[in-house]
């Protein structure tokens, strides 16, 4: 059977947005669309060609103007703003809290996603209730945005689910380990809810280094072919545990999409604001018909891989100390400050919001049951496995060897 293309599909676009797209159907926007100021700004590290960042605040927190991605912020509000900033101090603070259970012997593993918060928290709040998002296993901060409680993400990391969440019941897919197969995933869901007629758009996260693997290249010319509603979102964090970019790709990693048929774009990954109108504008994108874009937030890894890696061994502190110097966070503060949008009690109150968070995110892991030993048994197969059948039998004389065996499940 095959797929309808989605051309089909009613265009919906809200009052007051306008699309970008001509703009960037080469993965390039036009310099005279954007200030002076933005135009002057290339993305460092880059190992091909001279690619822009789409920034709106620059690392000082200065707002500067970008006339094709201002239009999806205009209607923005202090409030907003104020939420953005919210959103980003208590997924860093859950994320902390995260790591130090890990050292506590609480977890077995966290994936941190510090430096990461204003790439999540910006694409996280451009979705929509319907839209459908699937993650990686580092994306806490979108995960805050669907409305996913914090501590369901971490039974899978203490080892008692598989899971621990239902992924429909906030359209946010399950954490995936195996890199880059959630874009096959994502991919294939966009193109059915485009054979349903549904006016939703999907969004499929992934790494740096998933972007070399099959899977996503695989993800790009099926979601080009199908024209499907799906928004390929990058989180270029410069690391694949202790692979750097350079082995990754020989050209600026939006570009790639160029060689799929669809647009490409660079955000700076570390500005809330931009990351928010991009993803708004690919999303937009996705739901009126247009097909697939491929945005590149352009980020830092502050922390390990995860709570067993070491990057000392392998990148020097000054490249972590630049990346410092554009921390999300402190880029919104000093925007929210100079514009007098939030005020000391703002501040006072949101840290004492952190603090009963950690607190709660605490006790509530601590007191997470083990589940039953048998349990890794079920749901292997459905109707049940003759080898499924004699492992449970092994596991169970095992089990029943030890001395103190009955005491217990
Ligand atoms: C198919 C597959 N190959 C290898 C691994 C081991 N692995 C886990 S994380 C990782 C690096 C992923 O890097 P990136 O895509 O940049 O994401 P990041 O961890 O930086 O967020 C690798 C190779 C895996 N989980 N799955
Ligand atoms: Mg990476």
């Amino acid at each position: 059977m095959t797929v309808e293309s989605t051309a089909a599909r009613k265009p919906r676009r809200s009052a007051g947005t306008k699309s970008a797209a001509s703009a960037s159907t080469t993965g390039t926007k036009s310099t005279a669309s954007r200030s002076a100021g933005a135009a002057a700004k290339k993305s460092p590290g880059a190992t091909g060609g001279e690619p822009e960042l789409i920034q709106l605040l620059t690392p000082e927190g200065e707002r500067v103007k970008d006339a094709t991605y201002d239009p999806y912020v205009a209607d923005i509000t202090p409030e907003d703003l104020r939420g953005l900033y919210r959103d980003m101090v208590l997924s860093r603070r859950f994320d902390a809290e995260a790591t130090s259970l890990q050292r506590q012997g609480e977890l077995g593993l966290w994936a941190s996603m510090l430096g990461q918060e204003a790439a999540q928290i910006g694409s996280g709040r451009a979705t929509r209730d319907d839209d459908y998002v699937f993650p990686t296993y580092r994306e806490h901060g979108v995960a805050w945005c669907r409305g996913v409680d914090p501590t369901n993400l971490l039974g899978m990391f203490r080892g008692v689910n598989n899971g621990g969440w239902d992924p429909n019941g906030n359209n946010f897919h399950l954490y995936t380990i195996v890199i880059g197969s959630q874009t096959l995933h994502a991919t294939g869901y966009a193109m059915g809810i485009a054979k349903d007629g549904a006016d939703s758009a999907v969004i499929a996260y992934f790494g740096d280094g998933a972007s070399s693997q099959g899977d996503v290249l695989e993800a790009f010319n099926f979601g080009a072919v199908y024209n499907a509603p799906v928004v390929f979102f990058c989180q270029n964090n410069q690391w694949a545990i202790s692979e750097p970019t350079e082995r990754q790709m020989r050209v600026p990693l939006y570009q790639r999409a160029q060689g799929f048929g669809f647009p490409g774009v660079r955000v700076d990954g570390n500005d809330v604001l931009a990351c928010l109108a991009v993803t708004k504008w690919a999303l937009e994108r996705a739901r009126s018909g247009e097909g697939p874009t491929l945005v590149e937030a352009y980020t830092y890894r502050m922390g390990a891989h995860t709570t067993s890696d070491d990057p000392t061994k392998y990148r020097a502190d000054e490249e972590r100390e630049a990346w410092e110097a554009k921390d999300p966070i402190l880029r919104l503060r000093a925007y929210l400050e100079a514009a007098n949008h939030a005020d000391e009690a703002f501040f006072a109150e949101l840290e004492t919001e952190s603090e009963a968070l950690g607190k709660r995110v605490r006790e509530v892991v601590r007191a997470m049951p083990d589940p039953d030993k048998f349990a890794i048994f079920e749901n292997v197969y459905a109707d049940g496995h003759a080898l499924v059948d004699e492992e449970r039998a092994q596991f169970a004389a095992y089990q029943a060897s030890f001395a103190d065996a009955g005491e217990g499940k």
